[in-house]
């Protein structure tokens, strides 16, 4: 096991040693964001000021900061610098409404590459390695967050950017490529892409690691990942709203995503109260940024549901471990009255012989009820199979949703390559309610 660590001062803190450090940086950061004049009305409407913060407990008495708060000041009214000190503007991907704008100072850039630095070292990426980066380059995050965090390491970097399938395969087999970083659901358009050129995607390219990040993904789709590239696939999750990708990534134990607690103070928290849940439990992950200068945001609310691990890991690093993410709050469906991540369909379906790692869920409503349709794609045996078996097939994978997750859902299969494949983030629902 590769236990190489980008900056052990930091990410091997003792907890006390880092609590210390991180009510240092929060104080100073409340400061700093106390002139900002959202704060300063949320601060004023909470009655609260930041020389009231004493403990990390005392966070809990300071108000969340949410996408609307971003919205409302858009574009730069959230920025605790003056504009002649930004750097870079990045945006979130978000498809409704208008994007919410980030700003990084100088010093905000070196960080965010010494973070990432810290993931893909994390993740077995060395000087040698030749690193393929298949994110859009743009608004988005993911291309240059990784780019300069590679290039801090002192991989070679491929800037390829999106799109493009099959040349993006030509590169990535004539450059030798060793590290290739992505969402996960493009890996697996790349490898289908490949055994459709009629090659083995085992064994053409030169992969060895695989960074995937930027949306949900569960275990099964990470062993899919593995077996079918040939490649150990590691995950790293980040937002644009707080740096972008480096807020946290998994080491190569994989057992849930370091987060870079001395940039960032997590806290879970129940999503219909607001109130800090005990270790341990799961919630909704919120993010207080303690360094960032251009844009630091205090307690907002990612949306995203998680759990937080802060028994230690084999690889030394003492920062805590956020599971991989389950999704989005606002991704949750609720199907006759359960509720459900579309990851967690997703692991079901993935256990069973024939069903292919490309899927859709078309939620609709009938009356008041919402009802679940569960497109998957199967492989030619079941698709092309007698109907008596077909029909069993799909009745096996009805009661294997109902038993393990509750879920009442018509599956329909679909037939081979027919699923549209994804570039970038995947978009798994299809809502047709009020429509
Ligand atoms: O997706 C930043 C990023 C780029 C992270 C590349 C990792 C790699 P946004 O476009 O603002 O930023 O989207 C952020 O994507 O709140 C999560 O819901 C989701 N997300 C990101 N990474 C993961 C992950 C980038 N590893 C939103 N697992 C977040 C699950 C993820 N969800």
């Amino acid at each position: 096991m590769n236990h190489n660590i980008w900056d052990p001062l930091h990410e091997c803190l003792e907890r006390k040693d880092l609590e210390r450090l991180q009510l240092e940086r929060l104080r100073s950061t409340l400061e700093r964001v106390a002139k900002v004049p959202c704060y300063k009305d949320k601060f004023a409407a909470s009655g609260i000021s930041p020389g009231d913060i004493h403990s990390l407990d005392d966070m809990a008495k300071l108000p969340f900061t949410t996408k609307e708060d971003l919205r409302q000041n858009y574009p730069y009214g959230m920025f605790a610098v003056p504009m002649r000190d930004v750097v870079r503007i990045h945006s979130s991907s978000g498809t409704t409404g208008k994007p919410t704008v980030v700003g990084y100072s100088r010093k905000d850039l070196d960080d965010w590459s010494g973070l990432v630095a810290r993931f893909m070292t994390a993740a077995g990426v060395l000087p040698d390695d030749i690193v393929h980066i298949a994110f859009g380059y743009g608004l988005f995050t993911g291309a240059f967050g990784l780019h300069y965090g590679a290039e801090l390491i002192g991989s070679a970097v491929i800037p390829m950017s999106g799109g493009n399938t099959e040349r993006q395969i030509m590169i990535l087999k004539d450059y030798e490529a060793t590290a290739l970083v992505c969402t996960p659901s493009y890996a697996l358009t790349l490898a289908d892409r490949i055994q459709k050129m009629g090659h083995d995607p085992r064994t053409y390219l030169s992969l060895k690691v695989g960074l995937f990040g930027g949306e949900p993904w569960s275990e099964e789709l990470r062993r899919e990942i593995e077996e079918r590239l040939s490649i150990v696939a590691t995950d790293n999750y980040g937002l644009s709203e707080i740096v972008g990708p480096g807020v946290a990534g998994e080491c190569l134990c994989k057992k849930g995503m370091h987060i870079f607690e001395d940039h960032f103070i997590p806290e879970i928290i129940d999503p219909e109260t607001g109130k800090v849940l005990p270790e341990g439990e799961k919630g909704e992950l919120v993010l207080t940024n303690i360094v960032q200068e251009a844009i630091p945001l205090i307690r907002y609310r990612t949306r995203d549901i998680t759990r937080l691990h802060y028994d230690k890991c084999d690889c030394g690093r003492t920062m805590v471990r956020m599971e991989k993410t389950m999704g989005r709050s606002d991704d949750m469906l609720i199907i006759k009255g359960v509720n459900v991540f579309p990851t967690q369909i997703e692991e079901v379906l993935f256990q069973v012989e024939g069903c292919e790692p490309h899927y859709q869920l078309i939620v609709e409503r009938e009356g008041t009820l919402d009802t679940l349709e569960v497109q998957v794609e199967v492989n030619e045996n079941i698709f092309f199979d007698e109907m008596r078996k077909q029909r069993a097939f799909v009745e096996m994978l009805e009661k294997r949703l109902a038993t393990n997750i509750g879920l009442h859902a018509k599956i329909k299969l679909v037939e081979p390559s027919a699923m549209p494949r994804h570039e970038g983030k995947a978009n798994r629902i299809i809502d047709k309610r009020n429509k």
